[in-house]
């Protein structure tokens, strides 16, 4: 099947830069995606957007590229609650990738062992209008209650403002959660304001929370552009995220996001993505949490027994 990507829409970096930073050994990429390929693993028809294709054999050249040894994949929106390509990725990685699936209520038990058999360890729930159309609360509780027999957990994405409504339901989650991009923050309010201050708090007041400090690129609105020459590309994300890595620094995941979905205005360079997490975490030990031995506690457990 041939898919017509969406207008105005950035393909992912080709040729990204080798990042200054030298990656811990054992460093894990903990949020990507593939996007099909399409002739293989067709795009859902419910999808929001129609990307480019973006295949495993890219996406673990790119890690050996920038240095990574593994990679978390996440189920991207696009392909809706078909986990074919992800799962393929998995079972392609001889180990060195993990997953997160996005699962329906009509999931079978057998369905849910064999992902978990290739690799998959949690389930996405989505609430972010611009991607997913509503699920109800009680399917995701149901869902959640359901793969705790497999140990997994959940990760959440949602927009910073609608935290408040969401709370509630996340405090109910029984198994650990990990949110997306630090609960989305508009990194134009101040670091210490009210709203960023709510997702402070909800990882402050429930320790099965996580948090990926990643996607700088999304959330800036100063943009890549280094100043005064030197590196302080997505300067404005620095402080949200060294805030968090600070306060909970073993509850904290990193990832590039290859291949950036919904991106429309700025693709950025993986490499440099990287050299970015030394703005953020800015000791080895910091640096070795985030990268090695979180990700590794999270979705490798049997081996960091
Ligand atoms: C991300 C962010 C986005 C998209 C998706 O699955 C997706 O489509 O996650 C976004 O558009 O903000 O985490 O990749």
């Amino acid at each position: 099947m041939s898919f017509q990507k969406t207008p105005g829409w950035l393909d992912w970096f080709a040729g990204p830069t080798k990042p200054r930073f030298k990656l811990p050994a054992g460093a894990v990429d903990a949020h990507c995606h593939v996007f099909g390929p399409g002739d293989t693993f067709p795009y859902a028809p419910e999808r929001k957007y129609t990307p480019c294709d973006a295949s495993k054999d890219q996406l673990f050249a790119l890690r050996d590229h920038l240095g990574f040894a593994r990679n978390v994949v996440v189920q991207a929106t696009c392909h809706g609650a078909d986990n074919r390509a992800m799962v393929d990725v998995l079972r392609g990685s001889h180990g060195k990738a993990r997953g997160v699936a996005t699962v329906r209520r009509s999931v079978s038990d057998a369905e849910l062992q064999d992902m978990h058999e290739a690799g998959v360890r949690g389930v996405r729930f989505n609430f972010v209008k611009r991607l997913v159309d509503f699920t109800p609360k009680e399917e995701l509780l149901e869902i959640a209650h359901r793969i705790q027999q497999w140990g997994w957990h959940v990760v959440i994405y949602f927009e910073a403002v609608d935290l408040p409504e969401l709370l509630d339901f996340f405090t109910e989650l029984p198994t650990q959660i990990v949110v997306d991009h630090m609960g989305r923050p508009d990194v134009t309010k101040p670091v210490d304001g009210p709203e960023f201050e709510l997702f402070v708090k909800f990882m402050r007041e429930h320790d099965n929370v996580w948090s990926k400090v990643s996607c700088p690129e999304r959330l800036s609105v100063s943009g890549p552009r280094a100043l005064d020459g030197e590196l302080h590309a997505y300067r404005d994300v620095i402080p949200f995220a060294k805030r968090i890595i600070e306060e909970f620094p073993d509850r904290v995941l990193w990832g590039t996001d290859w291949p950036h979905p919904n991106l429309k205005e700025h693709m950025p360079d993986d490499g440099l993505l990287v050299d970015f997490i030394p703005h953020i975490a800015v000791t080895e030990t910091q640096q070795r949490k985030l990268l090695v031995d979180n990700p590794m506690r999270l979705y490798w457990p049997e081996e960091t027994r």
